[in-house]
């Protein structure tokens, strides 16, 4: 068991909001990244040897590697961000870590990302807000045929992972009029079905080939790399869009990018890539494409919350006990 009267060493390796830090520094021996410079390779190295806890985001690859040289103190990855795909859950397991995330508190404002983009793709939101301020676009003044969009009201919504975030776009998208339709490993309780009126495809093929809007809200493991492979994106109908605020690896990006090129696909909204911070140039290059800087979770509130979370599963587990986030190989 952790000895609770020393003060264990938590290596965070990127700046978290204030408020967090803080309190980090008063319950714990934290070493804090006030530079926010992503940790290099050995960096992580050292910490991992250093460190009683280990507070990574997903900027920093824990792989078996690196978990295979954690020293003798490291009991706790404590990682900062729902996701776990930058962790090798299984290398861990075998070097006797325990690791936690921060479900829950990112849920609604990832959600609320996801409708935004829902809306923005269609409507062409960064279009006609980017056209205004070009001194070139000249504009004289609003007409019949100016900018026009898709309408979303009516429009069926497919939603790729009905987990908590899934749930919560599929409660926003029913409010804006949308059919709710999903694909998932397991079909949901019948009673979540009936609440968002959600039509349950147990085929992605052919749940891809009848939507007009596709959302990606499962987590990127290796059973989803590439589910929207080159062989699915052609399965989606010339006038579809498709919402990204999981993981880029979900859909393969080069492919992605190639059809929207074509015309083959109407357009994305994508808030996550499949090398970050690497952008295919041929999305940036599209007017067909709303590009974000992974910023579903980031509002000061989310963070802060996340921050609670870490600090509650470290306390919890130096205190002895089971930390309430614990994650499980497997578990997606
Ligand atoms: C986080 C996310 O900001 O939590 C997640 O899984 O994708 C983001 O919203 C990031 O992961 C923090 O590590």
């Amino acid at each position: 068991m952790p000895n609770s009267a020393k003060k264990p060493v938590v290596i965070v390796t990127r700046r978290l909001p204030d408020l967090v830090e803080t309190r980090m520094r008063e319950l714990f021996d934290a070493r804090l990244n006030v530079d926010d410079k992503p940790m290099s390779a050995a960096d992580l190295v050292a910490a991992v040897k250093a460190a009683d806890v280990l507070v990574p985001t997903v900027t920093d690859r824990i792989d078996a590697q690196l978990i295979a040289q954690a020293g003798p103190n490291l009991r706790l990855i404590a990682n900062f961000g729902n996701g776990v795909d930058n962790i090798d859950l299984d290398a861990a397991r075998t070097k006797g870590l325990i690791v936690t995330n921060t479900p829950n508190v990112l849920t609604e404002d990832t959600a609320d990302m996801t409708m935004a983009l829902i809306l923005a793709v269609p409507r062409r939101l960064a279009e006609g807000a980017q056209l205004l301020r070009d001194p070139r676009s000249n504009w004289t003044g609003w007409s019949p045929t100016w900018m026009l969009g898709q309408r979303i009201w009516g429009k069926r919504l497919g939603i790729i992972g009905m987990g908590r975030i899934g749930q919560a776009v599929a409660r926003r998208a029913r409010a804006f009029g949308l059919q709710v339709h999903y694909h998932n490993r397991r079909r949901v309780a019948e009673a979540i079905e009936q609440d968002l009126e959600a039509t349950y495809w147990d085929s992605l093929d052919q749940m891809l080939a009848r939507m007009d809007i596709i959302s990606v809200n499962c987590p990127h493991t290796p059973a989803t790399y590439h589910l929207l492979s080159a062989r699915r994106l052609k399965l989606l109908k010339p006038s579809a869009f498709i919402v990204n605020t999981a993981r880029g690896e979900v859909i393969d990006e080069n492919e992605l990018a190639r059809l929207i090129d074509q015309g083959a696909i109407a357009g994305a909204g994508l808030d996550v890539f499949e090398h970050e911070p690497a952008v295919n140039p041929k999305l940036l290059a599209s007017n067909r494409v709303v590009a974000l800087p992974h910023m579903g979770s980031a509002t000061i509130e989310g963070r802060i919350d996340m921050g609670e979370k870490v600090i509650i599963n470290i306390k919890t587990f130096m205190d002895g006990h089971a930390p309430p986030d614990r994650v499980h190989p497997g578990m997606f």
